[in-house]
C-alpha cells in the first residue's frame, strides 16, 4: 500500500464485504409468521419513529395506539417526512432503506412504498437484504414464554441456518411473579419464595430452551439500579440458575444494563429511557463467577468509558454493540475510539437491535459507515510512522470485529 487513499479504499472494501455476524435483534425467521416484521407499515411504526413523532402530532398515545397499523403509519409519515425533514437517525434510516432497495426516496405517497412490498417475494426478499448488507447471521430474542414463539417451536419451526436463537430470561428476571404461574402451567415445579424444587426446576427449565433452540446465549435487559446486592429473587435466580446453567452448557450471559421501562407508559414500547448503571456490579459478576462469560452492552453513554477499562480487567468479559439510543453516527464514532483506543479489536463494535427486517439495511449501513472511518484513521497513525499494515492484516481484524470475536468467545472455555 503506498498511500493514505489505498489505505481508505482497502478498509472500506474489507468493511463492504466481511460477512457480518448480528449478535443481538428482535427479528424472526419466516417460519415463525406474524412474528416474522417487515414493510413499510412496520417500518414506520418502529418504537424509536413514534417516540419522535409523537412529539410532532397532537394526539396522545393511546388514541395513536387505537388507530389501526396503517393509519399510525401514515400519521408518522406525515409528521415526520412530510411537515419535517427526515434528518433523525430513525427517519434517516427510513430513506436509506428506500435507496438501498431502489425506491424512489422522493415520493410522498406511502402506497407506492406499499405496492413494492406487497410485491416482493419474501423469499427473495430476505436473500436480497442478506445479500445487501453482507451479512451471514442474526441473532434472534426468543422469549420461552411467549406464546405466539412457543408455537412455532413446538411446531412448524423450520431451521434457517441465518438465523440463531439466544434464550432470552426477562420474564422470570425481571417479573418472577408472572412467570410463576406461566412456568406451573407448563408442569414446571416452582415456588414463589424459591423454596422446595423450584432452583433445581427453573435449571430444567433453562436447559430444555437453550438445547431445544440451541440458544447462542442467553441474555436479560436491566435497569440501571441493577445489583446483585439486593437479596431480590432476580439476584438469588442469577447466583442459583442461570451462572450454573450457563457454565454447565458453556454459553455467555448476556446482561443488557441501563434500561429504565415505561417511564411514559402511554407510550408502550416507545416510552422506555435509559440512566447510568453501576459498574461495579459488572466488576463484582466478571470476577465472582470467573467459568462465566459475560456479553454486556450498556445503555448510558456516561458509562462507556468505565466499561471499556472494566474489559481490560476481565478476558471473561465481551463487550458489544452501541445499543438503541447509542446507536446514532456521532456516539458510535466516540465510542467506537475510546474501544479501539484502550482494547485494540477485542471487542464487537456493533449489533443491529432490528425489529423490522429491512431495518438491517439501514442501521448496518450507517454503523459501518462509522466505524470504517475510525478504523482509518487508526491505521493512518501506524502508516504515519512508516509501519506497513497489509491488507490481509486489515482483512483479519474487520473479520474478528464483525463477527470473529464473537464466535471466539462462544466457543472459549477458559478465558
Ligand atoms: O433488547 C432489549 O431489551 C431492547 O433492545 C429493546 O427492549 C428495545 O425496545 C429495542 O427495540 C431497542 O433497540
Ligand atoms: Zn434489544
Amino acid at each position: 500500500m503506498n498511500n493514505i487513499n489505498e489505505l481508505a479504499q482497502l478498509v472500506d472494501k474489507a468493511v463492504r464485504t466481511v460477512r457480518i455476524t448480528d449478535i443481538h435483534t428482535h427479528l424472526f425467521s419466516e417460519c415463525f409468521g406474524s412474528l416474522f416484521l417487515y414493510g413499510i407499515d412496520e417500518l414506520l411504526t418502529y418504537h424509536y419513529l413514534v417516540a419522535e413523532a409523537m412529539r410532532q402530532i397532537d394526539m396522545d398515545g393511546p388514541s395513536f395506539y387505537k388507530m389501526s397499523k396503517r393509519d399510525q403509519a401514515q400519521c408518522v409519515w406525515d409528521a415526520l417526512f412530510i411537515k419535517n425533514s427526515p434528518v433523525s437517525e430513525p427517519a434517516r434510516s427510513i430513506i436509506t432503506i428506500f435507496n438501498k432497495l431502489g425506491l424512489d426516496v422522493n415520493n410522498k405517497d406511502l402506497n407506492y412504498y406499499r405496492e413494492y412490498f406487497r410485491s416482493v417475494s419474501l423469499k427473495e426478499h430476505i436473500d436480497r437484504v442478506f445479500d445487501t448488507v453482507s451479512l451471514k447471521c442474526v441473532v434472534m430474542t426468543n422469549d420461552p414464554l411467549d406464546k405466539t414463539e412457543s408455537a412455532v417451536w413446538e411446531e412448524g419451526y423450520v431451521k434457517d441456518d441465518r438465523f440463531k436463537a439466544a434464550l432470552r430470561v426477562d420474564r422470570i428476571l425481571n417479573g418472577w411473579e408472572d412467570s410463576l404461574s406461566e412456568l406451573k402451567k407448563l408442569g414446571f415445579d416452582v415456588h414463589s419464595d424459591l423454596s422446595g424444587r423450584t432452583i433445581e426446576e427453573i435449571k430444567r427449565f433453562l436447559v430444555e430452551h437453550i438445547d431445544r433452540m440451541e440458544a447462542l446465549y442467553c441474555a436479560v435487559s436491566l435497569p440501571p439500579d441493577f445489583t446483585m446486592f439486593d437479596g431480590s429473587i432476580r439476584a438469588k435466580i442469577i447466583d442459583s440458575c442461570i451462572l450454573p446453567v450457563c457454565r454447565e452448557k458453556n454459553i455467555p450471559f448476556a446482561l443488557m444494563i441501563g434500561v429504565k421501562r415505561a417511564v411514559n407508559p402511554e407510550l408502550e414500547l416507545a416510552g422506555d429511557s435509559l440512566a447510568k448503571a453501576d459498574i461495579k456490579e459488572l466488576e463484582y459478576l466478571c470476577s465472582n463467577y470467573k467459568n462465566n462469560k459475560f456479553l454486556v452492552t450498556l445503555l448510558s453513554l456516561e458509562n462507556q468509558h468505565e466499561l471499556v477499562v472494566t474489559a481490560r480487567k476481565f478476558s471473561n468479559l465481551m463487550i458489544f454493540g452501541c445499543w438503541w439510543y447509542l446507536n446514532s453516527p456521532s456516539l458510535i464514532d466516540q465510542i467506537t475510539r475510546i474501544r479501539i483506543e484502550w482494547l485494540g479489536t477485542s471487542f464487537i463494535p456493533q449489533h443491529s437491535d432490528c425489529r423490522v427486517f429491512e431495518q438491517l439495511i439501514s442501521k448496518w449501513e450507517h454503523s459501518k459507515t462509522v466505524i470504517s472511518r475510525v478504523l482509518v484513521e487508526k491505521y493512518s497513525d501506524l502508516f504515519a510512522m512508516n509501519y506497513k499494515v497489509t491488507e490481509e492484516q486489515i482483512k483479519r481484524d474487520v473479520e474478528n470485529l464483525f463477527g470473529g470475536n464473537f464466535w471466539n468467545f462462544i466457543k472459549a472455555y477458559n478465558l
